[in-house]
């Protein structure tokens, strides 16, 4: 099974700036750590970064029928982007909203998300450990959907 990983702009700059909330991992260091866990689960990972939101929109495309899902941390544009919004509605495999944080604990603004209604699963709060966990149970939940949508 193919999954697109798909991170937002700014989160290139993981463990280098504000560890206190996005702690020391460096972005290479966790696309390495999910390719590793995905093989070991027959997961092909495609891990993906941009601070370009016309970008992301064209990841989401091209994810539509060449991906079984999708774990997206959109970072800001969560909070912003109609476009993403539009893009994920148009995926009909697994969609997952992952954050590092909990927005919900931190600015207002950062409580409304234009991700979560299109999604199928929101993960936050986990640290960067969150995107191990998310991988780890894919293939449990991927198993699940495709026994409940042939029944
Ligand atoms: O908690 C998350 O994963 C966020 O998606 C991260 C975004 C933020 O805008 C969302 O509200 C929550 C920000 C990503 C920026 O990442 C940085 C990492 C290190 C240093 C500076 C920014």
């Amino acid at each position: 099974m193919k999954v697109f990983v798909i991170n937002g702009p700014n989160l290139n700059l993981l463990g280098t700036r504000e560890p206190e909330i996005y702690g020391y991992d460096t972005l290479d260091s966790i696309a390495e750590r999910c390719q590793e866990l995905g093989a070991k689960e027959g997961l092909e990972i495609e891990f993906m970064q941009s601070n370009y939101e016309g970008q992301v929109v064209e990841w989401i495309q091209k994810a539509i029928n060449t991906v079984d899902a999708i774990v997206i941390n959109a970072a800001a544009y969560t909070h912003t982007s109609v476009a993403i919004h539009d893009a994920l509605r148009a995926f009909k495999g697994y969609k997952v909203e992952l954050h590092i944080s909990n927005p919900h604990l931190r600015e207002s603004f950062r409580h409304i998300s234009y991700v979560s209604p299109v999604v199928n699963a929101v993960v936050a709060g986990l640290g960067v450990n969150g995107y191990e966990d998310v991988i780890e149970m894919l293939p449990c939940v991927l198993n699940r959907e495709s026994g409940s949508s042939a029944a």
